[in-house]
């Protein structure tokens, strides 16, 4: 880590907001960010073909929105660890030993070895993961290329993070609503904490509405950045945010405080939902909370009165064992109140009606039905499957436009759980062949034991990157990923909005990088069905998708950083509801046909055992790293160079933890190390375990991965049924039982 400087990270972004300090001779290209998933629009500054330093964008719209891990940037896509070459597995599998070979050699290799296995064991022998987002210009290629193939196999890191939100939203009311937070008067963050390094976009429009007299209502167990700026913080207790919204709509049904209007004429099932509501009194909800009655109906009356209000998604409820009805009732609130589709409120935005979206173009259509039911996880865990979203076809058409609506990429994965199992040889059929785009599979779901199990297990594993992550040391094939500096990007919004933004490429890609585009590009070809996808290159792409706006991608870029058409509200009331009844359904048809309580509930939580008496949760990004990336960059892991678990005081004395010093946490499943860091906004029986450590500079292979046995927090996500939701199979990452001490000489 030498030659790293220790700044203070506002200093990061002070000297990048003046463009006037633009030297001479560079050139600002207009870029949009990508090390982590919230995309701001930044400027990228090039002199003689190399990047000099990242910077806001010229544009006021978004000059506040950068963060340290932009301006760290270049250093991180210019390190010499940077995979420039295809590698290709020299010995056995995790042997960490490469070869290099030519793009040409390993694709024809790859195209010869896939087709085999979908020969031999079927097309649904082939699974993907990706993470559609830090590859940026995947646009669903890999989706489209497994439909014509024959595989429903695909998952990602949004199973866990929005995508299963996304999903989740459609059984209420169709599409997954975004927050209008700028017009707010009222914002419930559950959890979710964004700051000025972490997701800065959503802080900074956070402190513009609170600036404008917005109240904020903050839950979480610490008292968190956010909490400290609230009107209302609800400490609850970790995993139980489905408990305390039925809480909230007891006491918003009680008092008359919900929309009737609303009510009457768009929703079903408005008297069963009250019957189960009642259920949960308010001093039911208080002890399953660990909060105040009188706090929790306080908070309820300001969302149901004080709005129009917003609940942000958030991925805290994406990822607990009662994160469908968590992310049902939170849906539930919005419509009953008032504040969906409203100005101010949480809008169903739909698709532009201009531009060709990746739904689109993944062509779901050419997967049979047949193949569809194959996908793993459809029969146990289908809320988020093909079999889960087919009731969403037609009602998506008559709504939308379009059957086959893949909103946050979310609607149509397989299990991740199911998958690995598969893969794993403990499945109801065998997965042989793996390719990862842009994700750190090994780390990035849960029980990183049988993730490992599984992809030992793989004839075929190809993975496209940019570093040699743990996941990546496992595989046949490394194939060198471009950066965002290296390549042009049309973004939808996760086809979660209907705005469009543009990047442009900055500089050529380092040695032989490609970016996801080209990959696919080439496996079609590869495996003898070129026809797949008919661009020639990216630009020709986009030029297709743009069509109707009467643009080719180089005009478009250069006139728009940002593309949209004027906000439309309260759009059901011509169409009605994307759902089977076309009202809001606070009952769910889709949920009780596929054999599921039809009205959001909740599963009392884990109760700590006397061998695992405390309770921890994974969380708290860091502000210098992205998941499980960004540990190669000096800068940033000189300010945060070990993982660090928080405890309170209380627990440090209780279980005599030492400050700095290295500790153990383990459970059922295994054992990791972390430093201890004692943090008084800690409540006295959680602990937090990082998400994502392991270190680049650590020997890898097998027999190490880099560390990420030592440190990485998926060997302690339980995966078995007792964690699990019960609709989409998704791990409990809010509340798992594990014990602490410090790490002593025997274990060293
Ligand atoms: N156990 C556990 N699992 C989790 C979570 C957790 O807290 N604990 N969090 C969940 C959440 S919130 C999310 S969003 C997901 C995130 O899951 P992902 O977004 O998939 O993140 P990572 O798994 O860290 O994988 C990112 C990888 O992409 C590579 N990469 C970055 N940019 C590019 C690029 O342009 N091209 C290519 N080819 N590669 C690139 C990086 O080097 C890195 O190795 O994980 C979820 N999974
Ligand atoms: N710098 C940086 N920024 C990032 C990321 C990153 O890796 N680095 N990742 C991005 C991504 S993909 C995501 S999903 C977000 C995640 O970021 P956030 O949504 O902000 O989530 P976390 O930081 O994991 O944790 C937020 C809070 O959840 C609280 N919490 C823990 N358990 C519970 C619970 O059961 N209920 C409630 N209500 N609260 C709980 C914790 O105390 C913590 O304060 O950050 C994004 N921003
Ligand atoms: S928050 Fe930071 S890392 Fe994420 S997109 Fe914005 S500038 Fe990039
Ligand atoms: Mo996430």
């Amino acid at each position: 880590m030498a030659g790293a400087v220790l700044l203070d990270a506002d200093d990061y972004v002070k000297d990048v907001t003046d463009p006037k300090k633009t030297k001479p001779g560079v050139k600002a290209v207009k870029s949009i960010c990508a090390s982590c998933d919230i995309a701001c629009n930044v400027a990228i500054e090039v002199k003689d073909g190399k990047v000099e330093r990242v910077r806001h964008s010229d544009n006021p719209m978004f000059r506040d929105n950068i963060c340290m891990k932009a301006v760290a940037a270049p250093s991180g896509f210019n390190h010499e660890t940077r995979i420039t070459k295809p590698l290709r597995r020299v010995g056995e599998r995790g042997s960490g030993q490469w070869e290099e070979v030519s793009w040409d050699e390993a694709m024809a290799d790859i195209g010869k070895r896939l087709n085999a296995v979908i020969d031999q064991y079927g097309p649904e022998a082939w699974a993907v993961t990706t993470s559609q987002w830090n590859t940026g210009t995947d646009h669903g290629l890999g989706r489209r290329i497994m439909n014509h193939v024959g595989s429903p196999n695909w998952i990602s890191g949004v199973a866990l993070c929005a995508g299963n939100t996304a999903a989740v939203n459609r059984m209420t009311y169709g599409w997954f609503p975004a927050a209008d937070i700028g017009n707010s008067k009222c914002i419930v963050l559950f959890g979710h904490n964004p700051k000025k390094h972490s997701w800065v976009p959503i802080h900074n429009q956070i402190q513009r509405a609170i600036k404008n007299g917005a109240k904020l209502i903050v839950l979480d167990p610490r008292k968190s950045e956010n909490a400290e700026q609230a009107d209302i913080w609800l400490p609850l207790k970790a995993g139980s945010d489905a408990a305390m919204c039925l809480g909230w709509l007891k006491v918003i049904f009680d008092e008359g405080l919900y929309d009737r209007a609303f009510v009457e004429k768009w929703t079903i099932g408005f008297e069963e939902l009250r019957e189960r509501v009642n259920e949960y009194p308010l001093e039911r909800v208080a002890e399953l909370t660990g909060c105040e009655p009188e706090a929790i109906a306080e908070a309820a009356r300001l969302y149901a009165t004080g709005g129009p209000s917003v609940i942000p998604w958030t991925p805290i409820t994406d990822m607990q064992r009662n994160s469908t009805s968590g992310i049902r009732l939170q849906s539930i609130l919005r419509a009953v109140c008032g504040h969906l589709d409203v100005p101010g409120g949480d809008v169903l935005q739909g698709f532009h009606p201009d531009i060709v979206p990746e739904s689109d173009i993944e062509m779901h259509y050419k997967l049979s039905i047949e193949q569809q039911d194959k996908q793993l996880g459809s029969d146990k865990h289908p809320a988020f499957t093909y079999r889960g979203q087919r009731p969403f076809l037609e009602p998506g058409k008559r709504v939308w436009g379009r059957e086959y609506n893949n909103q946050l990429t979310g609607c149509f994965m397989a299990n991740p759980t199911e998958t690995f199992k598969a893969m794993a040889g403990e499945g109801d059929y065998p997965v042989k062949a793996f390719f990862l785009l842009g994700n750190n599979p090994l780390m990035s779901y849960a029980n990183m034991p049988r993730i490992l199990k599984g992809m030992m297990n793989q004839d075929l594993i190809v993975a496209h990157e940019q570093f040699m992550t743990p996941s990546a040391q496992l595989a046949d094939y490394i194939l060198p990923g471009d950066s965002w500096f290296e390549r042009p990007w049309l973004t939808d919004s996760f086809g979660w909005m209907s705005f469009y933004r543009v990047s442009q490429q900055a500089v050529e890609p380092r040695g032989e990088a490609k970016s996801t585009f080209e990959f696919w590009r080439q496996i079609a070809t590869a495996i003898g069905r070129p026809e797949i996808v008919p661009w020639a290159t990216i630009e020709e792409f986009y030029d297709y998708r743009l069509e109707k706006t009467g643009m080719g991608f180089k005009e478009f870029s250069e006139k728009h950083e940002i593309f949209f058409t004027k906000p439309h509200f309260k759009k059901f009331e011509q169409t009605g509801f994307a759902t089977p009844s076309g009202k809001v359904e606070l009952k769910s048809s889709v949920l009780e046909d596929l054999g599921f309580d039809p009205l959001p509930y909740f599963r009392e939580d884990l109760e700590p055992s006397e061998e695992y008496p405390l309770t921890m949760f994974t969380g708290v990004r860091e502000d210098e790293y992205f998941q499980t990336g960004h540990r190669h960059i000096p800068e940033m892991r000189k300010r945060c160079p070990e993982p660090y678990l928080f405890v309170s005081p209380a627990m440090a004395d209780k279980y005599g933890l030492v400050e700095d010093e290295w500790a153990v946490v383990e459970n059922s499943l295994a054992a990791i190390e972390m430093k201890v860091g004692i943090r008084e906004n800690m409540p006295d029986d959680l602990v937090r375990v990082p998400h994502g450590w392991w270190k680049p500079e650590t020997e890898t292979g097998v027999d190490f991965l880099s560390s990420a046995y030592k440190h990485s927090d998926a060997m302690l996500c339980l995966d078995d049924e007792d964690h699990l939701d019960w609709e989409q199979g998704i791990p409990h990452l809010k509340g798992l039982s594990c014990r602490v001490r410090m790490l002593s000489a025997k274990d060293t």
